[in-house]
């Protein structure tokens, strides 16, 4: 029998090096530092934890649902863990790269995270380029709504918030998408930087430092998470093999292959090779499957 004392249970709602904001059941928040050396919680992970003067000791993590993250050459980053879905924000300007979407989308299909894609800036005229691009992304049955956060908010909180009601949702983006913007109409009490300020100043710099959730509704049933840019998104936790399966459209043309074990590279009898061939898989696709392959396969 344990004679531990009964701890308290808790949601990582932010996280900054070695320092974790916890809620409690109640709502209150306390700043918490995890026992010993390891820090490895992140937003959204449950833990148990304890009172130390005004601040917490996390003494556990609870067993996590899931798991977002990326791994670079050098380092892995945890996104966020627990979440009920990830929802990619891309705009019609700044372009987006078409690369770090599917990355993103194959990271969150690895982790069994449902995604789905967000389009903002609708009002602008680059809108139906942007469109165009993720035409694969609709074909393969991924979900695109199209929004315009600032120029069109009511329109788009009708649009959106049937999709994120009572669930955990990351939001991940490139800068100058509108995640701020997002935020902020979604979530009336968030402190979300919008920016404003950093585009007075031209330095293109991430105003969003910390990953950080945020509650959309006073009974807290329904969140978004908003997280730090990024420059790169590695996918080193996979297997080169493991790629296709990722992939919703290549997935379902290399049932054709020839061959069980089928890069879909230059095989005979690819049934991924014809799909292309016949434009059935989109050229941009390919070419990012192939960019990924080679990277997993290079180590
Ligand atoms: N034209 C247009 N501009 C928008 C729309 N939504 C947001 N913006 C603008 O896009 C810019 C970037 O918006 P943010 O919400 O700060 O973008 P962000 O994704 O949080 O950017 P970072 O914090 O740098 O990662 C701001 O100047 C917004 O005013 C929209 O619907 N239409
Ligand atoms: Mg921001
Ligand atoms: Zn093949």
């Amino acid at each position: 029998m344990s004679h531990h004392v009964e701890l308290d249970v808790g949601l990582v709602v932010a996280g900054h090096g070695r320092h974790y904001v916890v809620e409690t059941p109640d709502g209150a928040r306390v700043l918490c530092h995890p026992r010993g050396k390891k820090s490895d919680c992140v937003v959204g992970d449950r833990v148990r934890w304890q009172a130390s003067g005004d601040e917490g000791v996390i003494e556990h993590v609870e067993p996590r649902r899931n798991l977002l993250f990326r791994r670079d050459e050098w380092k892995t980053k945890s996104f966020a863990a627990n979440l009920d879905q990830l929802i990619v924000l891309v705009a019609a300007d700044p372009t987006f790269s078409e690369s770090q979407l599917a990355r993103a989308l194959i990271a969150a299909e690895s982790a069994s995270i449902p995604a789905r894609i967000v389009l903002n800036k609708s009002d602008l005229p680059a809108i139906a380029a942007a469109r165009d691009r993720l035409l694969p992304y609709a074909r393969m049955g991924i979900d695109v709504h199209e929004v315009a956060l600032k120029a069109a908010p009511d329109a788009a909180r009708a649009l959106l918030m049937p999709l994120l009601a009572r669930r955990a949702s990351l939001v991940l983006g490139p800068s100058g998408t509108g995640k701020s913007t997002l935020i902020n109409l979604l979530a009336p009490d968030a402190r979300a930087q919008v920016g404003e300020i950093s585009q007075a100043l031209n330095s293109g710099r991430h105003t969003t430092t910390t990953t950080q959730w945020y509650w959309m509704d006073p009974e807290r049933t329904s969140a978004l998470i908003d997280s730090p840019g990024f420059q790169e998104f590695g996918l080193r936790q996979l297997d080169a093999q493991q790629l296709p399966a990722l992939m919703p459209d290549l997935r379902e043309h290399a049932k054709a292959c020839r061959f069980y074990n089928c890069t879909h590279l230059h095989e005979p009898g690819c049934g991924v090779l014809a799909a292309l061939e016949r434009g059935e898989i989109s050229e941009s696709r390919y070419r990012i499957y192939r960019e990924i392959f080679e990277e997993l396969a290079s180590r």
